[in-house]
């Protein structure tokens, strides 16, 4: 009987996965059955077989980030501590992904970072306006420009596990790029005229950093949408740390801060101490939960 080892999950296409070994080995690796799927940063248990290695096992998560909508579900990349959403002033920024991100890091428990890039571009002191209501929400912002200086971002992924996740042609990339020296990850020009609209990054891959404390960084393809339909309604409740404070109070305890009598949650809306758009987004989250477990 052959040994088995334990590797990390550093790419991933269908069923076929790249695994990387503690001693730098990487084995095209194969799972078999179809109840599971896996994602980067998954750390499997591998045996090996001819032409490659057969994944046995998955062990437990710490997190798992994903999205999904009513009629179906993608991993994005487990085992991550840090959401890192990557925003730049020459293209339409969708706010409501970056709230939708931000609850999926508190989902999941882990630190939300917004690279705010392309500091060197026109239109930044807007980006930096329209982003400042992140940081009161918990989220860390940070300002840079990848393709001039990407020392600043060090730190910040220091040691960390993190996927970069964000709208196409944000610069994930090239963060990337700057932070792990020799990951040539493909790099896209803006809606070139032959290439409008295409995504440069097409499947998410983990690269990991130099250094002695093991962190490392899934780059992933861009995305227009971000479906929580998973995500247990409580979770979501309590992800919303702006209005979680107020919820205990309404005068009704199955209260759904709607349009309740004595709601606690609409009083404060009402004084301006939470955003409506915020309270929006809750009963959309919720809905959507609720659409898929119907
Ligand atoms: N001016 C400027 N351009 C940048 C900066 N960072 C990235 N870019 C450019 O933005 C474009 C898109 O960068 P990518 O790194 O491919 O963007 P991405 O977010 O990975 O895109 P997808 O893989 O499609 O999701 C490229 O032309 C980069 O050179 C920056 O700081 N300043
Ligand atoms: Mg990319
Ligand atoms: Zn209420």
């Amino acid at each position: 009987m052959t040994a088995t080892r334990i590797g990390l999950v550093v790419a991933a296409w269908r069923r076929h996965y790249a695994v990387r070994f503690g001693d730098g080995e990487t084995l095209s690796c194969v799972l078999k059955g179809r109840s599971t799927t896996l994602a980067c940063g998954d750390r499997v248990v591998v045996r090996r077989v001819a032409g490659g290695g057969a994944i046995e096992s998955v062990e437990p998560r710490r997190s798992l980030v994903y999205r999904s909508d009513a009629f179906r579900e993608k991993l994005v990349a487990a085992n991550v501590d840090q959401i890192a959403a990557v925003v730049a002033p020459d293209l339409p920024v969708d706010l409501e992904l970056l709230h939708r991100w931000g609850i999926a890091a508190a989902i999941e428990r882990c630190r939300y970072l917004i690279v705010l890039n392309k500091s060197d571009l026109p239109g930044f002191d807007v980006l930096r306006t329209r982003a400042a209501p992140f940081g009161a929400l918990g989220a860390v912002l940070a300002e840079i420009s990848a393709t001039r200086d990407i020392e600043p971002l060090v730190p910040e992924f220091r040691g960390r596990r993190s996927v970069l996740i964000g709208q196409s042609g944000m610069g994930k990339s090239t963060v990337l790029n700057g932070l792990v020296p020799g990951a040539q990850a493909r790099v896209g020009e803006v809606s070139t005229a032959l290439d409008s609209g295409r995504h440069t990054t097409t499947e998410a891959a983990l690269y990991e950093l130099e250094g002695p404390d093991d962190g490392w960084i899934v780059d992933s393809p861009g995305m227009k949408t971000f479906g929580l339909a998973h995500a247990d309604p409580h979770r979501i409740d309590e992800a919303f740390v702006d209005i979680a404070p107020y919820v205990g109070r309404c005068r009704f305890r199955d209260c759904r801060h709607d349009r309740e009598p004595g709601c606690a949650v609409r009083e404060a809306e009402a004084e301006g101490a939470i955003a409506s758009h915020r309270i929006a987004l809750m009963h959309t989250l919720r809905a959507e939960a609720a659409a898929r477990g119907a």
